[in-house]
């Protein structure tokens, strides 16, 4: 389909990678709820860190198809790893890359990038969730910079990242013209993460609150001007859509193998498993979604490289990867049965890891609001009546 040979080949190379390495700790990380220091060296060993950054400032850059492929991959054995490389690169450095301007990328880019120090994106407080524009956290005027305060909350990487990017009101207007982003590090007096979130799933992934609590952000480290940090990370979430969409599409591949193979050596009543009908056929809807989640991601992968706009695209593929991966993951451990609800098979932390994509970065219903007022806007553009009576004003 849309893969060329050095995509394929780069894939083999990743997967051996993700199966001989990442699948050796990723129960482990599961169980200690620990991402472990050697892991983000090693990442960074093999360019996973500045995916979507310009070698001109330290980054590796590859398409996105190629960055997707790679999020897919580490996914498929280890959720924790796959959203920590996939939350850095569309979220934590993407914003500084796209809306920084040159001091700001030559500052902090090299650091996130092939300097091995890992990102993150502050855009979720308590009361600004999926009402992104409820943000709270305000970010006052004084001399050569702003005093911040407010909270984040489930950010990824939030206690083990470098750098953050975050958005504040920089006015006490309603609505998203108020809010500006700027960019903060770790050490910077008055910023803190809160305690390692217990979570369902993702439990290898660092999830905490950061708080901000009169913090000095100088002029220099704000992100474009004032007002845009709405837009901006609206476009951030437009490709972050995409990585965990790939995301969720390599959870589900991952499942996926493990319960067709089990179906294929496991034997009931001295024929394969999968023989049987109702296993065939689950089998069948389950390798027909993942296909179709894959056109549909490395389609949004493909239209984000062409500058054209891909809201729908990403928020279909997010939307459709997302549902898909919980479709497959549970029907994994379904026929499994009950061993798959033990950690002798990866379908149960899979099923786990996977809850998050129907949430994190807009939720299932949040992309059926996007993608709906997307489809309704171009509806009204098209000049198209076709299927109306003729002469039909909207009676
Ligand atoms: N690309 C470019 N511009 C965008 C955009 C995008 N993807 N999405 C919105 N905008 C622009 C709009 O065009 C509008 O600009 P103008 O005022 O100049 O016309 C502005 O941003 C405000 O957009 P809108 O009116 O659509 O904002 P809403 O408050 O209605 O919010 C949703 C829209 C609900 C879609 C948004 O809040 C959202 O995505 N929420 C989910 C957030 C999320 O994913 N959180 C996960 C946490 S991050 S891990």
């Amino acid at each position: 389909m849309w893969t060329t040979p050095e995509h394929d080949k780069y894939r083999k190379k990743i997967r051996e990678f993700a199966e001989n390495e990442v699948a050796s700790y990723a129960t482990q990380i599961d169980h200690d709820q620990i991402f472990p220091d050697h892991v983000v060296p090693r990442l960074n060993e093999l360019g996973f860190l500045g995916m979507q950054v310009d070698k001109k400032y330290g980054g590796t850059y590859t398409d996105t198809l190629t960055y997707a492929i790679a999020v897919e991959e580490l996914s498929r054995v280890c959720g924790s790893t796959g959203i920590t490389v996939a939350a850095h690169n569309s979220l934590g450095n993407f914003p500084i890359y796209k809306f920084g301007n040159e001091d700001q990328r030559n500052k902090y880019l090299p650091d996130i990038t092939t300097g091995g120090k890992l990102a993150a994106f502050g855009l979720t407080e308590p009361g600004a969730g999926s009402d992104a524009g409820g943000t709270k956290t305000f970010a006052e005027k004084v001399d050569g910079g702003y005093k911040v305060n407010g909270t984040k909350c489930w950010i990824t990487s939030a206690g083990i990242c470098q750098t953050c990017v975050f958005t504040a009101r920089t006015s006490k207007e309603a609505g998203t013209k108020s809010i500006s982003s700027f960019v903060v590090t770790h050490g910077t007096e008055g910023f803190s993460s809160g305690k390692k979130e217990n979570k369902l799933g993702l439990r290898g992934s660092d999830t905490r609150f950061l708080h901000f609590d009169d913090v000095f952000i100088p002029d220099e480290d704000r992100l474009g001007e004032e007002g845009q940090g709405f837009k901006q990370f609206m476009i951030t979430l437009d490709g972050g859509r995409v990585s965990i969409a790939a995301m969720a599409l390599g959870l589900a591949q991952g499942a996926y193998d493990v319960a067709v193979k089990y179906a294929a050596l496991k034997k009931q009543d001295g024929i394969p498993l999968g023989h049987h009908q109702g296993i065939g056929f689950k089998l069948a809807d389950m390798a027909t979604q993942i296909q179709a989640s894959r056109h549909l991601v490395y389609h949004a992968a493909m239209l984000k490289d062409s500058g054209n706009r891909f809201s729908k695209e990403s928020a279909m593929a997010k939307l459709h990867a997302a549902e898909t991966g919980n479709f497959v993951c549970w029907s994994a451990i379904g026929i499994l049965g009950e061993i798959g609800l033990t950690d002798k098979f990866p379908v149960e932390r899979l099923w786990r890891d996977v809850k998050l994509d129907e949430i994190g970065e807009g939720t299932s219903e949040i992309q059926r609001l996007v993608i709906s007022r997307l489809i309704l806007k171009e509806a009204m553009e098209s000049e198209s009546m076709y299927g109306f009576p003729e002469g039909w004003a909207g009676e």
